[in-house]
């Protein structure tokens, strides 16, 4: 049995920002919870036993604490395993009297402990555990721009005889190269600096090399009695939960030198009863020991500490949404008032900590930023568009950084990027009314001379309605948003239904942003646009609807897929929901599709994206069929998926379903031990494949980047509280499930402040706005001015 917290402020004080926490008292239930800390260097996930995955950008994502093995480079991948030598941050506990020991928080030793609580907040993660009458408190955060983790420590002897304790902060550092790799203890820095050199072959990676850091180090604000830096020393025949080096009374101060570092440090302390030690830490890489020196002057330190923390904690809390909202479900509200805009801000902060965010996740992450600060989604999108090619195509990946390179994924060519350009630049707009950024010149990443933002829109257009067949469908090259779909159209034939709709759905935004904002596109260029949308609604409706739902594509020989007819892959999501969306279905159409989604894809974890999930390679499709079973793209309860067809739902007029589906995306406390993990981040799925492998499902894969976020908040402020922007101002049309009556908070809108309740009422037939008691003729609100504060009652008929 355990017990999930959540705590927290509540949603009234909007000024501070929030700070809420979740916190689990169990260090075996859910053995994969975690939380996660960034800023825009690094990004470290803390599971709650003490294994830790962390990673700074120098610009290129590279560790200071790794396995003892040589590990692969690869880009964040989804349900992460934990092992005994994974890298971690361990304190062994041991009575000097009795000998008894243990670690903390848990890992490596895994002792029952008396009391344990695991919380995760916005900018802190901490334990306090008690055992053997020895209360241990451990915090651990970072530090808003270094690449620094700071930790402290206390233990306070709770029983009533003095205790001869010692205590053993392990702090991985791991295999660092097979060219060079030592570690130490520097008595001037009072710490362990481990040292190593980046393995490398070619001269000129000697000069690119020089900027790295190379070292890790580990420091503390007190004298050791001894220290050990050699890990399979220090382990010994033990290993990690018994290590040989805590039999002896000290530490034999043993250097690691070409042996896999660790950096483990001894304080023998004496507490008399009630009495108390405490101690803090840094940790991190470094390039050279005077960077260690000013990074231990600037974190180390009663007064250090408590600045760092508070400096940290005002960075996290910019992560402040534009929405507070009050409902009967306190978790649903603290999770939309906090936890979503903190990993919003994540996502639009650090771009995944890439140097090379796909453009697909680039775009989506910066249109949530338009919640946050615009100005960022201002930014991305002028940058983005300066990466364009003047014959409108957009690259596969964004360069962040001038020695950026298109890596992994971003090698491979993807068919869909220009779609996302109209499509979050509408949400931006309604947000701001920015008609100047249409305005903007931007430059091509193949010609200095520049273009008009709209100039750069329409290009991107034309480029998708030229990259279609005789059908009139889009070609899918070696995938669309489905990254793994990579066999369909590599001969250059196959063509996305998805990818088709989201095109016509892209069409039609860009048409409706024009004539909402005026953008002087004669009429005959607009008409002509919608007249090629329908015309692919009507392609895709000829060659793709297939009896119930649409196909997902044809491929390069011809062969139509994703209909019933095929013994798995079925049924996908995204062709439907996007169908919705793009205009291509009638009232019959979406009923049969969504029907079908409900008997095939919906689960009691949320909508899968596919089924049944491919068991063996389909060659005509490619990469997605060879995942599990069940995980990401090959059947998962995608959520980012999902999502789109909740946003699908809300313009269809399908609120409850709309609001059934969203809630499904939210990990709750209800659901923690089927999904493994804390509420404070949606995972970009749980595990799917229900009727195939249901003891799996629901799984989350613990992995927190994800393009859910952005949409997921765009569905909340939009549609179900229906506070939308426009060009002049506001329109209010909320979309309140049949199981909400009510629901109030605070809507932040170009700079005004204004107080919401929402009601339902039998007195009313369509919705109804009073503003500072006076009744509004219409639903839209306009003139608004900013900084003030405006009180707002919305009544609406009862959900026929
Ligand atoms: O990456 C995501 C991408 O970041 O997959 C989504 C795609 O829309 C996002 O832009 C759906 O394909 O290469 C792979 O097989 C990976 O599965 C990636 O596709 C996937 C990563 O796992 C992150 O989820």
């Amino acid at each position: 049995m355990f017990n999930i917290n959540i705590g927290g402020a509540s949603t009234t004080d909007t000024c501070s920002g929030f700070n809420s926490n979740i916190s689990l008292n169990s260090p075996t239930c859910l053995p994969q919870a975690s939380g996660f800390l960034w800023n825009s260097k690094m990004v470290v996930q803390m599971n709650c036993r003490g294994y830790i995955n962390a990673q700074f950008m120098q610009p290129e994502p590279s560790k200071y604490s790794r396995a003892v093995n040589m590990e692969a480079k690869s880009f964040i991948q989804p349900e992460h395993s934990y092992f005994t030598h994974h890298p971690g941050r361990f304190f062994y506990i041991k009575d000097e009297d009795d000998k008894k020991t243990f670690s903390v928080p848990y890992e490596p030793m895994r002792v029952a402990l008396d009391k344990y609580n695991f919380t995760v907040s916005s900018s802190m993660i901490q334990w306090q555990v008690e055992h053997l009458e020895l209360e241990i408190k451990i915090s651990f955060s970072l530090a808003t721009t270094d690449v620094v983790e700071r930790w402290s420590l206390s233990v306070k002897n709770l029983g009533s005889n003095t205790r001869n304790i010692s205590i053993y902060p392990y702090f991985s550092i791991g295999y660092m190269s097979w060219m060079n790799q030592s570690a130490t203890f520097n008595n001037q820095l009072n710490g362990i600096i481990a040292s190593s050199v980046t393995p490398y072959q070619k001269v000129d990676e000697y000069f690119k090399n020089q900027t790295l850091k190379d070292k890790t180090f580990f420091i503390a604000n007190k004298k050791p009695t001894a220290w050990h830096g050699d890990q399979s020393v220090f382990e010994g025949e033990g290993g990690l939960h018994s290590p040989d080096a805590l039999m002896s009374e000290k530490l034999h101060n043993v250097e690691a030198r070409y042996q896999t570092p660790v950096a483990v440090l001894q304080f023998r302390e004496t507490l008399r009863a009630a009495e108390q030690t405490d101690f803090q830490f840094i940790f991190g890489p470094a390039k050279d020991e005077i960077e260690v020196a000013m990074l231990s002057k600037q974190y180390l330190g009663e007064d250090k500490t408590e600045q760092a923390q508070q400096e940290y904690d005002e960075y996290v809390a910019q992560a402040k949404g534009c929405l507070v909202i009050e409902t009967d479900d306190h978790a649903f509200d603290d999770f939309v008032n906090h936890w979503l805009p903190r990993q919003m801000f994540y996502h639009g902060d650090v771009n995944r900590l890439s140097t090379d965010p796909q453009t697909r996740n680039f775009l989506q992450d910066s249109m949530g930023m338009a919640y946050i600060d615009y100005t960022v989604t201002r930014q991305a999108f002028i940058l983005a568009l300066s990466q364009q090619q003047s014959n409108g195509a957009m690259p596969d990946g964004i360069l962040l950084h001038e020695t950026a390179e298109l890596k992994y994924i971003n090698q491979v060519p993807h068919a869909d990027h220009c779609v996302w350009l109209p499509i979050c630049l509408a949400a931006y707009l309604n947000e701001t009314a920015d008609i100047d950024l249409l305005h903007e010149k931007i430059p091509f990443s193949d010609t200095k001379k520049a273009s008009s933002f709209i100039a750069h829109i329409e290009l991107a257009l034309d480029w998708l309605i030229k990259a279609r067949d005789h059908r009139g469908l889009s070609y899918i090259e070696q995938g669309d948003w489905c990254d793994p779909m990579n066999m369909v159209g590599y001969k250059g034939k196959g063509v996305s239904a998805w990818l088709s709709l989201a095109t016509a759905y892209a069409i039609n935004t860009w048409c409706q942003l024009c004539e909402q904002y005026h953008v002087n596109l004669n009429g005959e260029k607009l008409s002509n646009y919608r007249d090629i949308a329908q015309s692919i609604n009507k392609a895709v409706n000829q060659h793709l609807w297939h009896n119930k739902w649409f196909a997902r594509g044809i491929t390069d020989e011809g062969r139509v897929f994703g209909t019933e007819l095929d013994a798995q892959g079925k049924i996908y999501l995204n062709p439907q929901s996007w169908a919705m969306l793009s205009g291509a279905t009638n009232d019959s159409q979406q009923q049969l599709m969504i029907s079908a989604i409900t008997s095939q894809l919906m689960t009691p974890f949320g909508v899968m994206m596919l089924a049944p999930s491919y068991t063996e390679m389909v060659e005509d499709i490619g990469r997605i069929t060879q995942k599990h079973p069940g995980v990401s793209e090959n059947g998962s309860v995608y959520n980012h998926a999902a999502i789109f067809y909740v946003y699908a739902l809300y313009q269809a007029g399908k609120n409850d379903l709309a609001f059934e589906v969203m809630k499904q995306v939210l990990p709750t406390v209800e659901q923690a031990s089927k999904t493994g993990q804390l509420p404070v981040y949606v995972p970009n799925y749980y595990r799917g494949a229900y009727y195939q492998f249901p003891e799996q499902a629901g799984r989350s894969s613990h992995l927190f980047n994800t393009g859910t976020i952005s949409w997921l908040y765009r569905c909340i402020v939009e549609e179900l509280c229906g506070l939308k922007g426009t060009n002049d101002g506001l329109i209010i049309s909320p979309k309140l499930p049949s199981s909400l009556s009510k629901l109030s908070g605070i809507r932040q809108f170009r700079g005004a402040n204004i107080h919401f309740t929402i009601e339902k009422s039998s007195e009313v037939s369509r919705v109804e706005v009073i503003l500072n008691g006076e009744f509004l003729a219409s639903n839209r609100l306009e003139g608004l001015v900013s900084e003030q504060t405006y009180q707002m009652l919305i009544r609406v008929p009862f959900n026929d």
